[in-house]
């Protein structure tokens, strides 16, 4: 397919447009329900022409602001755009835009931090109100309508079928070799008519690989030949190795244990550099035959399934660097038979991780000793990024493995604190811990003995001498002795860090 041919249903011919015709469609206050996952499938077009027109709005004295729904993080041509104008009254779900970030911890935009497998079904009960519009980057247009997704499938399916109004952003620079990687699954339904995910399997398709469409919903269609945000990765250092290390060495003596099968169960991984070195840990190590049951296809796992070692990724997106995306592109029919992309309500449905066993890997900005884990939050009260998908995979894995540096900013801040400021996964949730300095396994100890390993495993040398005093005063004067605290002086850690001292 050419950049001409990309829109083989001729009804829609006629409404292709301009990205400024389109986004003149759009109104002030509308809910806008976009496509887009981790630099992935986002439109590349009308945000930018939208945050054209709310800036000439507002700067005629306006208070054009739209609500931006997505599937995940986007790119700076659509969130960075739209935050630079003052253009979002409201953003959800996961975000990690530099400007978006900044505005929200300003108080100057609204953010609801939703797990990523809820959103769908928020928008199906009616929890979030209306959407308006939604905005939907495609691969190309089928005769018939339906649409060949792109490099995310997201919420598109349900922002395709709840929106009153659709513009479809058609992207020739979008690989035509994607049609058939994707399984978009039209069998969920509202409670109480509910019926049991039938996916037994990573590599199961159990939908069809193209999105449905009602024709008399599309308003406009844009035309773009524009690539995605496909961010580098940097080669592991030597902190990432470590934590790979740890977590490589803690599997295979799960499968020498019996607690594990020799492929391993399904693995999901988290995005970043430390995901990205336990990854090509596992390329270069003993297990064969491994699955994937994840939300984003990086780096790391395209090499395994180059090197053969993982058989099959299930995903909702990829989100690739451009020298992978360059090899994922040349070789693309042979990735299709072993890549599969799902909407983010199945990638991340807690039924079907339940069912599967998943070995769950996340990075996170601090736990405590006792092990409830902070992802999201800088000093409890600023937004890093979201809590993304890792809340669905944690909560709902066979393993829940949380891993970071056991210190940040240069060794100022511990990563294992008395109390985290903030709380994304409780200690019920959380079974592994891992820094580079060792690995915590939580799995059958009580709050008092979980808090023996963490500091004794993970904390850093430099900061074990304060925990380990801190523990022991709060085992003596602490009114309770199960989860012993003093809480005159647990956020002590914090504060200091906020004065700019040392933790
Ligand atoms: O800030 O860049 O200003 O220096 O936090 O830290 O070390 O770069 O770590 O890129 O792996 O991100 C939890 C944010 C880790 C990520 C988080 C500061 C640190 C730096 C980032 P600077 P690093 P990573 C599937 C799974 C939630 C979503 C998720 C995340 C910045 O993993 O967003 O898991 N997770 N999704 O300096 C204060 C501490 C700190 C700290 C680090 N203890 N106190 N600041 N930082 N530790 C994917 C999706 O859902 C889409």
């Amino acid at each position: 397919m050419t950049r001409e041919n990309r829109i083989h249903c001729p009804a829609l011919q006629n409404r292709v447009m301009s990205a400024e015709e389109a986004a003149a469609l759009i109104p002030s206050g509308a809910n806008v329900g976009m496509s887009g996952f981790t630099g992935s499938g986002y439109p590349k077009a009308l945000p930018a022409a939208l945050a054209r027109r709310i800036e000439t709005a507002n700067a005629n004295g306006g208070k054009f602001r739209i609500g931006v729904w997505t599937g995940a993080s986007t790119a700076p041509e659509l969130d960075g755009a739209l935050a630079k104008v003052d253009g979002i009254e409201m953003r959800l779900p996961y975000q990690s835009d530099p400007i978006c970030r900044e505005r929200i911890n300003a108080g100057q935009m609204e953010y609801i931090d939703i797990h990523l497998s809820h959103v769908a079904q928020f928008v199906w009960f009616g929890f979030l109100g209306k959407l308006d519009v939604a905005v939907v980057e495609v691969a190309g247009i089928l005769p018939d309508g339906r649409l060949i997704p792109a490099t995310s499938v997201g919420n598109n399916k349900t922002w395709l079928e709840q929106a009153d109004k659709i513009i479809l952003e058609v992207n020739s620079w979008q690989s035509t070799g994607l049609e058939g990687m994707h399984d978009i699954y039209y069998g969920t339904q509202l409670p109480p008519h509910r019926r049991p995910i039938p996916l037994v399997d990573a590599g199961q398709r159990i939908g069809e690989p193209y999105l449905r469409c009602d024709p008399d919903k599309i308003i406009a269609v844009v035309e773009t030949h524009a690539p995605d945000r496909n961010s580098a990765f940097s080669p592991p250092d030597e902190n990432s190795r470590r934590i790979a290390g740890h977590i490589l060495d803690f599997l295979q003596h799960e499968v020498k244990k019996g607690r594990l099968p020799a492929e391993l169960l399904p693995l999901q991984s988290g995005v970043g550099n430390i995901a990205n070195a336990v990854l090509a840990g596992l390329n270069e190590g003993p297990f064969e035959n491994l699955t994937a049951y994840t939300e984003v296809l990086q780096d790391g796992m395209l090499e395994m399934l180059k090197s053969g070692k993982l058989a099959v990724a299930s995903a909702t997106a990829l989100s690739l660097s451009n020298e992978a995306l360059t090899e994922f592109n040349a070789d693309i029919d042979r990735f299709r038979e072993r890549i599969i992309l799902r909407p983010q309500e199945i990638s991340n449905h807690p039924e079907v991780i339940r069912r599967l066993g998943v070995i769950s890997m996340n990075g996170m900005i601090e736990a405590d000793i006792y092990g409830n884990v902070n992802s999201t939050h800088l000093m409890g009260s600023k937004i890093m990024n979201g809590i993304g998908g890792s809340g669905d995979f944690a909560r709902n894995a066979y393993l829940s493995i949380f891993m970071t540096p056991s210190q940040a900013k240069g060794g100022a801040l511990s990563c294992i604190v008395p109390m985290v400021s903030h709380v994304d996964h409780t200690e019920h949730d959380v079974q592994i811990l891992v820094t580079e300095r060792g690995l915590a396994d939580l799995r059958g100890l009580s709050p008092r003995q979980r808090a023996k390993a963490v500091i004794e495993n993970c904390a850093h040398p430099d900061f074990q001498p304060a925990l380990r005093d801190y523990y022991r005063r709060a085992l003596d004067q602490s009114p309770g002795k199960h989860t012993p605290h003093l809480l005159q002086e647990v956020f002590d850690w914090h504060l200091r860090a906020l004065r700019g001292e040392r933790m």
